[in-house]
Protein backbone atom coordinates (compact mmCIF):
# COMPACT_ATOMS: atom_id res chain seq x y z
CA UNK A 1 0.00 0.00 0.00
CA UNK A 2 1.55 3.29 -0.79
CA UNK A 3 0.64 5.68 1.88
CA UNK A 4 1.67 2.87 4.50
CA UNK A 5 5.43 3.47 3.03
CA UNK A 6 5.68 7.20 3.99
CA UNK A 7 4.20 6.47 7.55
CA UNK A 8 6.24 3.70 8.41
CA UNK A 9 9.12 5.61 6.89
CA UNK A 10 7.88 8.57 9.40
CA UNK A 11 7.75 6.45 12.41
CA UNK A 12 11.43 5.17 11.79
CA UNK A 13 12.55 8.51 11.10
CA UNK A 14 10.71 9.75 14.69
CA UNK A 15 12.36 6.01 16.65
CA UNK A 16 15.71 5.68 14.78
CA UNK A 17 16.80 8.97 14.12
CA UNK A 18 20.12 10.16 15.20
CA UNK A 19 19.46 13.93 16.42
CA UNK A 20 21.41 16.17 14.18
CA UNK A 21 22.16 20.09 14.01
CA UNK A 22 21.58 21.56 10.46
CA UNK A 23 22.37 24.22 8.57
CA UNK A 24 18.99 26.26 9.26
CA UNK A 25 19.65 25.62 12.68
CA UNK A 26 16.49 24.11 13.62
CA UNK A 27 17.68 20.47 14.70
CA UNK A 28 16.64 17.20 12.63
CA UNK A 29 16.17 13.42 13.60
CA UNK A 30 17.28 11.97 10.64
CA UNK A 31 18.57 8.75 8.90
CA UNK A 32 20.91 8.61 6.17
CA UNK A 33 19.77 6.43 3.03
CA UNK A 34 15.86 5.47 3.17
CA UNK A 35 13.70 3.87 0.20
CA UNK A 36 10.31 4.09 -0.69
CA UNK A 37 8.29 2.82 -3.63
CA UNK A 38 5.00 3.38 -5.11
CA UNK A 39 3.14 1.57 -7.43
CA UNK A 40 1.56 4.44 -9.53
CA UNK A 41 -1.03 2.04 -11.01
CA UNK A 42 -2.21 1.51 -7.49
CA UNK A 43 -3.54 5.35 -7.20
CA UNK A 44 -2.19 8.55 -7.39
CA UNK A 45 0.60 8.96 -4.19
CA UNK A 46 -0.57 11.97 -2.82
CA UNK A 47 -0.83 11.57 0.95
CA UNK A 48 -4.52 11.64 2.29
CA UNK A 49 -3.55 11.25 6.03
CA UNK A 50 -3.29 15.24 5.46
CA UNK A 51 -4.21 17.71 2.80
CA UNK A 52 -1.70 18.36 -0.10
CA UNK A 53 -2.45 21.27 -2.61
CA UNK A 54 -2.00 19.81 -5.51
CA UNK A 55 -2.16 23.03 -6.88
CA UNK A 56 0.93 23.91 -5.53
CA UNK A 57 2.58 20.68 -6.83
CA UNK A 58 0.71 21.50 -10.44
CA UNK A 59 2.46 24.75 -11.24
CA UNK A 60 6.01 23.92 -9.45
CA UNK A 61 6.24 21.14 -12.15
CA UNK A 62 4.77 23.07 -15.05
CA UNK A 63 7.22 25.60 -14.09
CA UNK A 64 10.21 23.53 -14.36
CA UNK A 65 9.10 22.07 -17.65
CA UNK A 66 9.05 26.03 -19.00
CA UNK A 67 12.87 25.80 -17.70
CA UNK A 68 11.81 28.51 -15.87
CA UNK A 69 13.89 29.56 -12.59
CA UNK A 70 11.85 33.13 -11.88
CA UNK A 71 9.48 32.68 -9.38
CA UNK A 72 7.25 35.48 -11.30
CA UNK A 73 5.49 32.40 -12.98
CA UNK A 74 4.93 31.06 -9.42
CA UNK A 75 3.61 33.56 -8.00
CA UNK A 76 1.08 33.75 -11.14
CA UNK A 77 0.08 30.90 -10.02
CA UNK A 78 -0.49 31.70 -6.15
CA UNK A 79 2.42 29.42 -5.51
CA UNK A 80 4.44 30.79 -2.40
CA UNK A 81 6.58 27.83 -2.00
CA UNK A 82 9.72 29.60 -3.46
CA UNK A 83 9.00 33.18 -1.33
CA UNK A 84 12.25 33.02 1.21
CA UNK A 85 14.80 30.92 -0.73
CA UNK A 86 14.13 34.85 -3.66
CA UNK A 87 13.60 36.98 -0.84
CA UNK A 88 17.41 36.24 0.49
CA UNK A 89 18.55 37.47 -2.94
CA UNK A 90 17.24 40.87 -2.02
CA UNK A 91 17.22 41.31 1.35
CA UNK A 92 21.65 40.18 1.13
CA UNK A 93 21.99 42.99 -1.97
CA UNK A 94 23.28 46.74 -1.86
CA UNK A 95 19.23 47.75 -2.94
CA UNK A 96 17.39 46.77 0.00
CA UNK A 97 17.37 49.32 2.60
CA UNK A 98 14.41 48.29 5.04
CA UNK A 99 14.32 46.89 8.03
CA UNK A 100 17.16 44.33 8.89
CA UNK A 101 16.03 40.48 7.83
CA UNK A 102 18.99 38.94 9.39
CA UNK A 103 18.29 35.29 9.74
CA UNK A 104 14.38 35.75 9.43
CA UNK A 105 13.63 32.37 8.87
CA UNK A 106 14.79 31.38 12.19
CA UNK A 107 13.14 34.47 14.13
CA UNK A 108 9.57 34.59 12.27
CA UNK A 109 8.64 31.52 13.55
CA UNK A 110 9.36 32.71 17.38
CA UNK A 111 9.33 36.59 17.47
CA UNK A 112 5.40 37.42 16.50
CA UNK A 113 7.32 41.40 16.05
CA UNK A 114 9.52 40.65 13.67
CA UNK A 115 7.46 38.52 12.17
CA UNK A 116 4.91 41.15 11.15
CA UNK A 117 7.85 43.41 10.03
CA UNK A 118 9.12 40.77 7.82
CA UNK A 119 5.49 39.96 6.47
CA UNK A 120 5.20 43.17 5.49
CA UNK A 121 8.71 42.92 3.69
CA UNK A 122 7.84 39.91 2.04
CA UNK A 123 5.04 41.09 0.78
CA UNK A 124 6.28 44.28 -0.91
CA UNK A 125 8.84 41.37 -2.18
CA UNK A 126 5.66 39.49 -3.91
CA UNK A 127 4.55 42.70 -5.45
CA UNK A 128 8.02 43.86 -6.80
CA UNK A 129 8.76 40.74 -8.64
CA UNK A 130 4.91 40.63 -10.09
CA UNK A 131 4.97 43.95 -11.46
CA UNK A 132 8.22 45.48 -11.81
CA UNK A 133 10.45 43.32 -14.73
CA UNK A 134 13.66 45.16 -13.78
CA UNK A 135 12.95 43.90 -10.15
CA UNK A 136 12.03 40.54 -10.97
CA UNK A 137 15.04 40.20 -13.42
CA UNK A 138 17.45 41.05 -10.72
CA UNK A 139 16.04 38.86 -7.64
CA UNK A 140 13.52 36.72 -9.12
CA UNK A 141 16.27 34.18 -9.93
CA UNK A 142 16.98 31.00 -8.00
CA UNK A 143 19.65 30.05 -9.42
CA UNK A 144 21.47 27.29 -11.68
CA UNK A 145 18.72 24.56 -10.30
CA UNK A 146 15.66 22.45 -11.90
CA UNK A 147 13.63 23.98 -14.27
CA UNK A 148 16.99 25.90 -15.78
CA UNK A 149 19.19 22.20 -15.85
CA UNK A 150 15.98 20.26 -17.17
CA UNK A 151 15.88 22.80 -20.59
CA UNK A 152 18.82 24.27 -21.18
CA UNK A 153 21.89 22.95 -19.85
CA UNK A 154 25.02 24.92 -20.77
CA UNK A 155 27.58 24.06 -23.01
CA UNK A 156 31.16 23.19 -22.32
CA UNK A 157 31.90 23.56 -25.35
CA UNK A 158 33.32 26.44 -27.39
CA UNK A 159 30.47 26.38 -29.81
CA UNK A 160 27.92 24.40 -28.64
CA UNK A 161 24.47 24.65 -27.83
CA UNK A 162 21.94 24.04 -24.72
CA UNK A 163 20.32 20.67 -24.04
CA UNK A 164 17.37 19.78 -23.42
CA UNK A 165 17.06 16.75 -21.06
CA UNK A 166 13.67 16.48 -21.50
CA UNK A 167 13.64 16.28 -25.29
CA UNK A 168 16.25 13.65 -25.04
CA UNK A 169 14.65 11.58 -22.05
CA UNK A 170 11.17 11.93 -24.03
CA UNK A 171 12.98 10.40 -27.60
CA UNK A 172 15.24 8.11 -25.45
CA UNK A 173 11.82 6.61 -24.06
CA UNK A 174 9.99 6.45 -27.46
CA UNK A 175 12.99 5.03 -29.68
CA UNK A 176 15.28 3.53 -27.41
CA UNK A 177 12.89 2.20 -24.11
CA UNK A 178 16.05 -0.49 -23.28
CA UNK A 179 18.22 2.16 -22.48
CA UNK A 180 20.07 2.61 -19.52
CA UNK A 181 20.90 5.60 -19.49
CA UNK A 182 17.66 7.71 -19.23
CA UNK A 183 19.20 10.28 -16.72
CA UNK A 184 17.84 13.41 -16.04
CA UNK A 185 20.29 15.25 -13.78
CA UNK A 186 19.79 18.86 -11.79
CA UNK A 187 22.66 19.18 -10.32
CA UNK A 188 25.89 20.84 -12.05
CA UNK A 189 28.97 20.99 -9.73
CA UNK A 190 30.14 24.13 -11.14
CA UNK A 191 27.36 26.40 -10.63
CA UNK A 192 24.29 24.68 -8.68
CA UNK A 193 26.14 24.99 -5.40
CA UNK A 194 26.29 28.58 -5.51
CA UNK A 195 21.92 28.84 -5.81
CA UNK A 196 20.15 30.41 -2.65
CA UNK A 197 18.99 26.38 -2.61
CA UNK A 198 21.15 24.00 -4.26
CA UNK A 199 19.05 21.28 -5.90
CA UNK A 200 17.08 18.47 -3.50
CA UNK A 201 15.80 16.26 -5.97
CA UNK A 202 19.01 15.69 -8.00
CA UNK A 203 18.96 12.91 -10.38
CA UNK A 204 16.16 10.87 -11.73
CA UNK A 205 15.87 7.68 -13.88
CA UNK A 206 13.56 6.22 -16.25
CA UNK A 207 13.08 2.55 -16.69
CA UNK A 208 10.73 1.10 -19.56
CA UNK A 209 9.60 -2.72 -18.79
CA UNK A 210 6.57 -4.69 -19.81
CA UNK A 211 4.77 -1.64 -21.44
CA UNK A 212 5.46 0.51 -18.17
CA UNK A 213 6.99 3.28 -17.54
CA UNK A 214 8.96 4.10 -13.85
CA UNK A 215 10.93 6.09 -12.29
CA UNK A 216 13.39 6.13 -9.48
CA UNK A 217 14.74 10.02 -8.10
CA UNK A 218 17.87 10.60 -6.12
CA UNK A 219 16.88 13.31 -3.57
CA UNK A 220 19.91 14.19 -1.62
CA UNK A 221 18.11 16.05 1.36
CA UNK A 222 14.79 15.31 2.38
CA UNK A 223 12.84 17.51 4.37
CA UNK A 224 10.01 14.14 5.31
CA UNK A 225 6.76 16.53 6.36
CA UNK A 226 6.74 19.30 4.06
CA UNK A 227 8.86 18.94 1.31
CA UNK A 228 9.02 15.04 0.91
CA UNK A 229 5.03 15.03 0.39
CA UNK A 230 5.29 17.15 -2.80
CA UNK A 231 8.34 15.64 -3.91
CA UNK A 232 6.77 12.81 -4.06
CA UNK A 233 3.63 13.55 -6.15
CA UNK A 234 5.82 15.58 -8.27
CA UNK A 235 7.76 13.03 -9.32
CA UNK A 236 4.44 10.42 -9.95
CA UNK A 237 2.78 13.47 -11.72
CA UNK A 238 6.05 14.07 -14.26
CA UNK A 239 6.51 9.92 -14.81
CA UNK A 240 2.45 9.74 -15.86
CA UNK A 241 3.07 13.01 -18.03
CA UNK A 242 6.33 11.21 -19.74
CA UNK A 243 4.03 7.91 -19.67
CA UNK A 244 0.80 9.50 -21.51
CA UNK A 245 3.85 11.58 -24.03
CA UNK A 246 5.33 7.38 -24.99
CA UNK A 247 2.23 6.04 -25.33
CA UNK A 248 3.36 4.17 -21.96
CA UNK A 249 1.43 2.55 -18.67
CA UNK A 250 2.68 3.91 -15.06
CA UNK A 251 4.70 1.41 -13.70
CA UNK A 252 6.40 2.45 -10.40
CA UNK A 253 7.84 5.48 -8.33
CA UNK A 254 11.21 4.63 -6.49
CA UNK A 255 11.93 7.49 -4.00
CA UNK A 256 15.54 7.13 -2.84
CA UNK A 257 16.57 9.91 -0.08
CA UNK A 258 20.17 10.30 1.16
CA UNK A 259 19.73 12.69 4.51
CA UNK A 260 15.88 11.86 5.13
CA UNK A 261 14.85 13.83 7.86
CA UNK A 262 11.68 15.76 10.27
CA UNK A 263 12.79 18.65 12.06
CA UNK A 264 12.50 18.91 14.98
CA UNK A 265 9.22 21.67 15.10
CA UNK A 266 7.63 19.30 13.14
CA UNK A 267 7.95 15.86 15.55
CA UNK A 268 4.39 16.90 17.17
CA UNK A 269 2.71 17.57 13.51
CA UNK A 270 3.90 13.75 12.25
CA UNK A 271 2.48 12.20 15.62
CA UNK A 272 -0.69 14.08 14.64
CA UNK A 273 -0.13 12.80 11.16
CA UNK A 274 0.39 9.12 12.40
CA UNK A 275 -2.63 9.41 14.09
CA UNK A 276 -4.94 10.07 11.60
CA UNK A 277 -6.36 7.44 9.28
CA UNK A 278 -5.63 7.13 5.37
CA UNK A 279 -8.21 7.22 2.59
CA UNK A 280 -8.41 5.40 -0.88
CA UNK A 281 -5.80 7.25 -3.43
CA UNK A 282 -7.30 9.41 -5.60
CA UNK A 283 -6.66 9.11 -9.87
CA UNK A 284 -4.94 11.45 -12.10
CA UNK A 285 -6.69 12.79 -15.15
CA UNK A 286 -4.14 13.75 -17.88
CA UNK A 287 -5.89 16.20 -21.07
CA UNK A 288 -5.56 13.61 -23.42
CA UNK A 289 -5.92 16.14 -26.04
CA UNK A 290 -2.51 17.47 -24.92
CA UNK A 291 0.32 16.28 -27.90
CA UNK A 292 3.57 17.75 -26.28
CA UNK A 293 4.69 17.33 -22.31
CA UNK A 294 5.52 21.39 -22.57
CA UNK A 295 1.87 22.08 -23.46
CA UNK A 296 0.18 21.19 -20.43
CA UNK A 297 -1.88 24.13 -18.32
CA UNK A 298 -3.31 23.67 -15.17
CA UNK A 299 -6.97 22.46 -16.47
CA UNK A 300 -5.42 19.89 -18.41
CA UNK A 301 -4.05 17.93 -15.11
CA UNK A 302 -6.98 17.14 -12.35
CA UNK A 303 -7.02 14.66 -10.01
CA UNK A 304 -10.14 12.57 -9.31
CA UNK A 305 -11.53 11.53 -5.97
CA UNK A 306 -9.55 13.12 -3.79
CA UNK A 307 -10.61 12.60 -0.38
CA UNK A 308 -8.00 13.45 2.26
CA UNK A 309 -8.11 14.49 6.00
CA UNK A 310 -7.66 18.48 6.78
CA UNK A 311 -3.89 20.30 6.49
CA UNK A 312 -1.59 20.45 9.55
CA UNK A 313 0.48 24.30 9.42
CA UNK A 314 4.19 23.42 9.83
CA UNK A 315 7.03 26.00 9.71
CA UNK A 316 9.68 25.61 7.23
CA UNK A 317 12.69 25.72 8.13
CA UNK A 318 14.97 28.14 5.59
N1 LIG B 1 13.22 24.14 2.67
C1 LIG B 1 12.92 23.27 3.64
N2 LIG B 1 13.49 23.38 4.84
N3 LIG B 1 12.02 22.28 3.47
C2 LIG B 1 11.37 22.14 2.29
O1 LIG B 1 10.57 21.21 2.14
C3 LIG B 1 11.64 23.05 1.23
N4 LIG B 1 10.99 22.95 0.06
C4 LIG B 1 11.14 23.87 -0.88
C5 LIG B 1 12.13 24.93 -0.76
N5 LIG B 1 12.86 24.92 0.48
C6 LIG B 1 12.59 24.05 1.45
C7 LIG B 1 10.26 23.85 -2.08
N6 LIG B 1 9.07 23.02 -1.82
C8 LIG B 1 6.27 23.80 1.17
C9 LIG B 1 6.20 22.66 0.40
C10 LIG B 1 7.14 22.41 -0.59
C11 LIG B 1 8.16 23.31 -0.82
C12 LIG B 1 8.24 24.45 -0.02
C13 LIG B 1 7.30 24.71 0.97
C14 LIG B 1 5.24 24.12 2.20
O2 LIG B 1 5.44 24.99 3.04
N7 LIG B 1 4.06 23.46 2.17
C15 LIG B 1 2.94 23.72 3.07
C16 LIG B 1 1.89 24.58 2.39
C17 LIG B 1 2.43 25.85 1.88
C18 LIG B 1 1.38 26.80 1.33
O3 LIG B 1 0.18 26.59 1.49
O4 LIG B 1 1.83 27.79 0.72
C19 LIG B 1 2.27 22.40 3.41
O5 LIG B 1 1.61 22.35 4.44
O6 LIG B 1 2.39 21.45 2.62
P1 LIG C 1 19.77 21.76 2.68
O1 LIG C 1 20.15 22.46 1.41
O2 LIG C 1 20.57 22.22 3.85
O3 LIG C 1 19.71 20.27 2.54
O4 LIG C 1 18.30 22.23 3.02
C1 LIG C 1 17.24 22.01 2.15
C2 LIG C 1 15.99 21.64 2.93
O5 LIG C 1 14.88 21.65 2.03
C3 LIG C 1 16.04 20.23 3.48
O6 LIG C 1 15.27 20.20 4.68
C4 LIG C 1 15.31 19.41 2.41
C5 LIG C 1 14.25 20.37 1.96
N1 LIG C 1 13.70 20.19 0.61
C6 LIG C 1 12.92 19.09 0.31
O7 LIG C 1 12.71 18.20 1.14
N2 LIG C 1 12.41 18.97 -0.93
C7 LIG C 1 12.58 19.91 -1.89
O8 LIG C 1 12.07 19.77 -3.02
C8 LIG C 1 13.36 21.07 -1.58
C9 LIG C 1 13.59 22.12 -2.60
C10 LIG C 1 13.88 21.16 -0.33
Amino acid sequence: KNEAQYLNMAKKILDEGHFKEDRTGTGTYSIFGTQMRFDLSEGFPILTSKKVYFNLIKSELLWFLRGDNNIRFLLQHKNHIWDEWAFKNWIESEDYNGPDMTDFGRRAPVDPEFNKIYQEQKQIFVDKILNDDDFMEKFGYIGEVYGKLWRTWASVLPDGDTTDQVSNLIDQIKNNPNSRRMILTAWNAETTPQAPLPSCHVLSQYYVADGKLSGQLYQRSGDFFLGVPFNIASYALLIHMLAAQTGLEVGDFVHTIGDTHIYKNHVDQVKEQLDRPAHKQPKLWLNPEVKSIFDYTMDDIKLIDYVSEGPIKAPVAV
